[in-house]
């Protein structure tokens, strides 16, 4: 984000229906308690406004492949509209999740004010599934290509979700576990992977000049969608879907670094920190320490 701007504004979401283990609805309260006020007090910023998102109650009904469903149309209903008061405003939201399904949300709501959004997508996954595609029917696997209005219509008329984020403006960094339908997409749309065979070859150096090349071109604002799977286990155990190989530490610092001395991000969220599955709220404090990374911590 630029320096200028210091006024910010926090939306917690403490929502998990859209993971397949329950525990990520604790992750605001974990990234709280880790010191995330007082870390960006430190960095100085304006906390502008501070919100937690209600959390609907569950609706009973299933749909095997698209599992609560209801539930997660109505989080990410007021969380678009949210989002977009926000920006709207001037501040930057900063959206602690939860699971990776309210990226549907928090997308929806960019796009009202960004009409050429781009989007890096730091995850071990892509979250490109369909309804059809998907191997285990949990809608977080899924957001971001419900975000480009792929997928059942139920969820891409979540306002703002849709054509209006474009696969060129996209990059997905860290991916290292794919479905075949989210391999085939990524190919024919031709959204750019840097998966970690290319952080190992390329370093994490040239991989973010590409990307940052890639999402500031043409467009009017950039969001940062941090799955804290990303990284590798070993950094950060509280996460549902851990996938050996991440990212490191200190690579996971230097890209934020190096996207804060962008000065192009507007928007940022990380989820999938799961407190339940953590050892010492290790998971959260991470998030914390990345969360000011992007904001401006320095060494020196
Ligand atoms: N691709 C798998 C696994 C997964 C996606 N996102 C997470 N896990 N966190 C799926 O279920 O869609
Ligand atoms: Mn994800
Ligand atoms: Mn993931």
């Amino acid at each position: 984000m630029s320096t200028e701007t210091k006024a910010l504004s926090i939306l917690s979401v403490p929502f998990g229906y859209g993971a397949g283990r329950r525990g990520t609805e604790f992750g605001p309260e974990a990234i709280r308690l880790a010191g995330l006020n007082r870390q960006l007090k430190e960095l100085g910023f304006h906390i502008d406004k501070e919100v937690t998102l209600p959390v609907p109650s569950e609706s009973g009904e299933t749909h095997p492949n698209l599992k609560y469903l209801n539930e997660i149309i109505e989080l990410n209903t007021n969380l678009a509209a949210e989002v977009a008061g926000v920006v709207n405003q001037g501040a930057f939201p900063l959206v602690l999740g939860g699971d990776h399904s309210i990226a549907i949300g928090t997308l929806g709501g960019l796009v009202q004010k960004y009409k050429n959004l781009g989007v890096i997508w730091f995850d071990a996954h892509a979250d490109l599934n369909t309804e059809e595609t998907s191997p285990s029917g949990n809608i977080h696997g899924m957001s971001l290509g419900v975000a480009m209005g792929r997928g059942p219509s139920l969820l891409t008329q979540i306002k703002g979700a849709g054509p209006n984020l474009k696969p060129e403006n996209i990059v997905l960094i860290g991916t290292r576990q794919l479905d075949q339908g989210e391999r085939d997409f990524i190919r024919s749309s031709g959204i750019k992977c840097f998966t970690m065979h290319d952080i190992d070859r390329k370093g994490m150096s040239a991989v973010m000049d590409e990307a940052l090349a890639i999402v500031t071109n043409g467009t009017d604002g950039v969001h940062l969608s941090f799955d804290i799977d990303s990284l590798d286990p070993l950094e950060a155990p509280g996460t549902g879907t851990k996938i050996p190989g991440g990212v490191s530490y200190r690579e996971a610092h230097f890209a934020l670094e190096l996207m804060c001395e962008s000065k192009k991000i507007t928007s940022a969220e990380f989820v999938e920190v799961n407190p339940s599955l953590d050892s010492g709220n290790k998971t959260a404090r991470l998030a914390v320490e990345l969360i000011a990374s992007l904001l401006g911590q320095r060494i020196l």
